[in-house]
């Protein structure tokens, strides 16, 4: 899994990006609507009673300074209350518990979970990232049914993209720097495993980008809707002119899917 670094997420707390507006601009929707959409809500949800704490984990490589007030900003701009606690690991983790709240938000080097106390239940980023990417992607693309897709990268994101968008009716292709892992969900989920990167993308109008590449302009097709939460994340001058919608965040899409997704679970549908 790709690990955050501190200066690719300075600017979540304050949105500096101002990701509402970049997303109503190509998808039509805003960060919320497109996380209720995945979590399968067809209204909006007033989460101003959901209380979430977001638990600072220092084991393995530990925190990432900026992470929790990330994570917290964001569940905040859903209208959730949310607070950083105090303590760390297991102690945030029980300050969290007697504070009664209704989900635990916490992230090792493996895994980070939106857990909804409630419901004993969690959801992962991997599936957050996929499905918040996905419904952008299918947002932007006006519908995925019976289109070309292609999901570059078959890791734990890229295997739940293919899932969703096969499942949505979308013709995958998928493509990873080890032509064995696509091939597994070609054998798994009936996709096309393809084995040339640059021919695949340069073939695809409709792409999600779950790898940590960078692609050069000239791959890009004209009017191509990009949807790539893999960090680090550039492209260049040619592929912004040429594309339809390049769709990136460092973190808010995937953490307001999960958070979502999690909530509804101990909420009325
Ligand atoms: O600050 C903390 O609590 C750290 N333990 C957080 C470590 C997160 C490691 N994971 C990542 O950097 C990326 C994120 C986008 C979520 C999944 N992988």
């Amino acid at each position: 899994m790709t690990r955050l670094t501190p200066d690719l997420i300075e600017g979540v707390p304050e949105d500096t990006i101002d990701l509402d507006s970049k997303l109503m601009s190509m998808c039509g929707k805003t960060v919320k609507q497109l996380a209720l959409e995945g979590a399968g809500v067809d209204h909006d949800v007033d989460f101003s009673k959901m209380k979430v704490a977001c638990v600072p984990i220092t084991s393995g490589m530990g925190v990432i300074s900026g992470f929790s007030s990330s994570v917290d900003a964001i569940v905040k701009r859903l209208g959730m209350q949310s607070y950083v606690t105090k303590g760390t690991d297991v102690n945030g983790f029980s300050q969290a518990i007697s504070d009664g709240v209704d989900m635990i938000m916490m992230a090792d080097d493996a895994m980070f979970v939106a857990y909804n106390v409630h419901a004993r239940k969690y959801t992962n980023n991997s599936w957050g990232t996929a499905m918040g990417y996905s419904v952008a992607l299918k947002n932007a693309a006006g519908g995925v049914e019976g289109k070309d897709v292609l999901v570059i990268g078959a890791g734990l994101v890229g295997t739940e993209a293919v899932k969703i968008l096969k499942s949505w009716g979308a013709n995958v292709s998928v493509t990873d720097i080890k032509p064995e892992k696509a091939l597994a969900l070609q054998e798994k989920y009936g996709v096309k495993a393809l084995e040339d990167v640059e021919v695949a993308l340069a073939s695809h109008k409709y792409i999600l980008n779950a790898a940590p590449a960078i692609f050069p302009g000239r791959l890009i097709m004209e009017g191509a809707v990009v949807s790539t939460p893999g960090v680090p994340h550039y492209f260049d001058e040619e592929s912004r002119k040429k594309a339809k919608a390049i769709i990136h965040d460092p973190l808010e899409i995937g953490t307001a899917m999960m958070a979502v997704n999690s909530a509804m679970y101990s909420m009325e549908r």
